[in-house]
């Protein structure tokens, strides 16, 4: 059975790097029209999808939503092929036919990039039903954002959850905003994770600034979840820094408001922690994010030299053929 995956914090570190600058390049590569359809960023909330991975088993299940880039690079998924998806190329990650909103990597257990706000959250159930029909320890790492709260499926989702004691954890990425709409505007609880209550399903709150905090809260829950099958929620309090997606200027938030989360970055924050405890240097940093710019910088000659998908595969993929995950 595989263990949790114990990663070193530098190495954590290294990946949130990655998946900065991964998605800087992605925002180049748009602007330039290298990239078509919608793209949605996730720079600054990258502890969040990190210190789940580190809190988690390779082969537990995960699922999210359309801003699903740094959640494929943090389970596995390889730069390339992500950016290669972007391109829609046929050495994406879903065979160039998803996009950016569609990612797929069933090897990695990442079962989507889901467009539909809220609907992926009862495919999470789906999932954490077959781990337990199957009598397997799996657990289902179940993210989505703030807007998805209000949506029918999601309370039929956590009702089914709760009525079977499927192991799952809801991970509600509170961003503050579903597109312009702050979450004081369209939700009538002040507080995200008193909606599980009414499920009677453990919540807990989350700095999602903080990478340890995401990492160890979440790796208690999951614990608990694997000795005893249970649903469980968190709210994980993150901001993007980015608008909603490529096309979105975010004039209904304040600079002020996004000044004060940038000075609280994850990546800023890790990097102090571990260099405060003399586990990293200047220069090794250095080094990690200069390798993370030439690895951002390499999927982008593989995604433009990769071929197009042929037309005869356009309708491929859209359901598995036989095997089980
Ligand atoms: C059912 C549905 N309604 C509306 C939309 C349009 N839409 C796309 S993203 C979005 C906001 C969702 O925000 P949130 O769930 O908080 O996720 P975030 O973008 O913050 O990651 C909306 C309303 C959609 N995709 N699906």
């Amino acid at each position: 059975m595989q263990q949790p995956e114990q990663r070193d914090e530098v190495e954590m570190l290294s990946l949130m790097l990655l998946i900065r600058r991964f998605e800087e390049r992605a925002s180049q590569q748009y602007q330039a029209q290298k990239i078509g359809g919608f793209c949605h960023l996730y720079i600054g909330q990258e502890a969040v999808v990190c210190g789940a991975v580190a809190a988690a088993r390779p082969d537990d299940y995960l699922i999210t939503a359309y801003r699903d880039h740094a959640h494929a690079l943090a389970r596995g998924t390889s730069a390339d092929a992500c950016m290669a998806e972007l391109f829609g190329k046929a050495t994406g990650c879903s065979h160039g036919l998803g996009g950016s909103m569609h990612y797929f990597d069933r090897e990695h257990h990442m079962y989507g990039g889901h467009a539909i706000v809220g609907a992926h959250v009862p495919l999470g159930v789906g999932l954490a039903f077959a781990s337990k029909y199957r009598d397997e320890d799996r657990v289902t790492l179940c993210f989505f954002g703030d807007g998805a709260i209000n949506q029918g499926g999601f309370h039929e989702a956590l009702n089914l959850a709760a009525l079977y004691k499927l192991p799952i954890i809801f991970v509600c990425e509170n961003n503050l905003f579903a597109m312009g709409t702050s979450v004081e505007r369209s939700t009538a609880l002040k507080e995200i994770v008193e909606r599980a209550e009414g499920y009677e399903i453990p919540g807990a709150v989350i700095d999602g600034m903080n990478f340890r905090e995401v990492r160890d809260a979440l790796a208690k829950i999951i614990d608990g979840i694997r000795k005893d099958p249970h649903p469980a929620f968190a709210e994980i309090r993150t901001y993007r820094y980015r608008g909603h997606s490529m096309s979105d200027p975010a004039s209904y938030r304040t600079k002020e408001q996004l000044e004060k989360y940038r000075l609280d970055d994850p990546i800023t924050r890790l990097r102090a922690q571990l260099t405060r405890e003399e586990k990293l240097s200047n220069e090794q940093f250095d080094k990690m994010d200069k390798q993370a710019k030439e690895t951002a910088l390499a999927s982008v000659k593989f995604a433009e030299e990769s071929p197009e998908p042929p037309l005869e595969k356009l309708y491929d993929y859209t359901y598995v053929n036989g095997a089980s995950a």
